[in-house]
């Protein structure tokens, strides 16, 4: 776990690096929007997603610049669904990676903007050519990472969650909600090594399976999180699911069988890394520390 937890650190200094590079910097009468946009994406954050592109483009000997180029532009769009999510019409939240959120620190319709802006400067950097030298390739990036995020994807989900809230949900729905709203663009940030490297389709779609899986039980650890973290430990207020009386993996499997559903996830992801051999350690361990993790 240590050795992983240094892997991790390195990507996110890395990727860290490449964001301060393609955030604008702080000028002109636009600065509040521009100030908001460094705020919230340079506050922290594990950076899970970023290691997912660094170490999928690695499998298939990916030029290191480039796949940081779409590391980052993932955390940007990441960013962006944090800062909406955050705002009083959805999730309504104080704190974010132990900060004020954007509407708290600057105010409402700045971190709309905010997080407009970093969806789409996230597209812009993925469709640059530094990204790829073939159009085709920038071009499926573009569609996959759209799909990802949009009304097929990350958007759909939180927008039946917010729907559940006032309704009934069983597993098998909570499973396609938190399939669209997390792991979408949790199986981009893992197949996008793949397309950066012009994989093959079996490749692409083992990768695909192991962030199927990996996605499902980073989910259920949130909610576990959610249900025993302290807000201390999680930079994020603890125990907002409960009080909202809404349908979670925890209140509707309980702590202890969506505790063991999360460790088998995470064990069958590992078993979809099987055609690549021995050169995916760092992915394996990532299953790993998604469900040791405590924030
Ligand atoms: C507003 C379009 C729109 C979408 C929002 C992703 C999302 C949908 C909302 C985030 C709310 C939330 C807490 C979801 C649970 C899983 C999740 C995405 C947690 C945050 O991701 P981490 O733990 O965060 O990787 P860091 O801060 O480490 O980057």
């Amino acid at each position: 776990m240590t050795e992983f937890k240094q892997a991790l650190s390195s990507a996110a200094e890395a990727v860290n690096a490449e964001l301060e590079f393609l955030l604008p910097k702080v000028d002109g009468p636009e600065h509040r929007l521009l100030s908001a946009m460094r705020y919230s994406t340079l506050a922290g954050g594990k950076r899970l997603r970023a290691f997912l592109v660094l170490s999928t483009a690695e499998l298939f000997e990916v030029d290191r610049r480039c796949a940081l180029r779409v590391a980052a532009a993932v955390e940007l769009l990441h960013t962006y669904s944090l800062v909406h999510d955050d705002l009083p019409a959805m999730d309504d939240d104080d704190l974010r990676r132990g900060m004020p959120t954007a509407h708290v620190e600057f105010d409402e319709a700045t971190a709309i903007l905010a997080g407009d802006a970093l969806l789409t400067l996230a597209f812009e950097v993925v469709a640059d050519e530094a990204t790829h030298a073939r159009p085709s390739v920038r071009c499926e990036l573009v569609q996959s990472l759209a799909h990802a995020a949009g009304c097929r994807g990350m958007v759909a989900g939180q927008m039946i969650d917010l729907d559940f809230e006032h309704s009934e949900a069983d597993v098998a729905m909570i499973t396609r909600l938190q399939q669209l709203k997390t792991g979408a663009l949790i199986a981009f940030s893992c197949e996008s090594g793949a397309i950066l490297g012009q994989a093959r389709s079996s490749l692409r779609r083992a990768l695909h399976a192991y962030a199927h899986d990996l996605g499902l039980a980073f989910q259920i650890v949130d909610d576990l999180l959610d249900a025993q973290g302290s807000t201390e430990e999680l930079g994020k207020a603890a125990g907002k699911d409960e009080a909202a009386g809404k349908a979670t993996f925890v209140s509707l499997l309980g702590v202890e069988r969506a505790r063991t559903q999360a460790r088998m996830l995470a064990d069958q992801a590992g078993t979809h890394l099987e055609p690549f051999g021995d050169r995916v350690d760092a992915l394996r361990q990532a299953a790993n520390f998604v469900i040791e993790r405590r924030s």
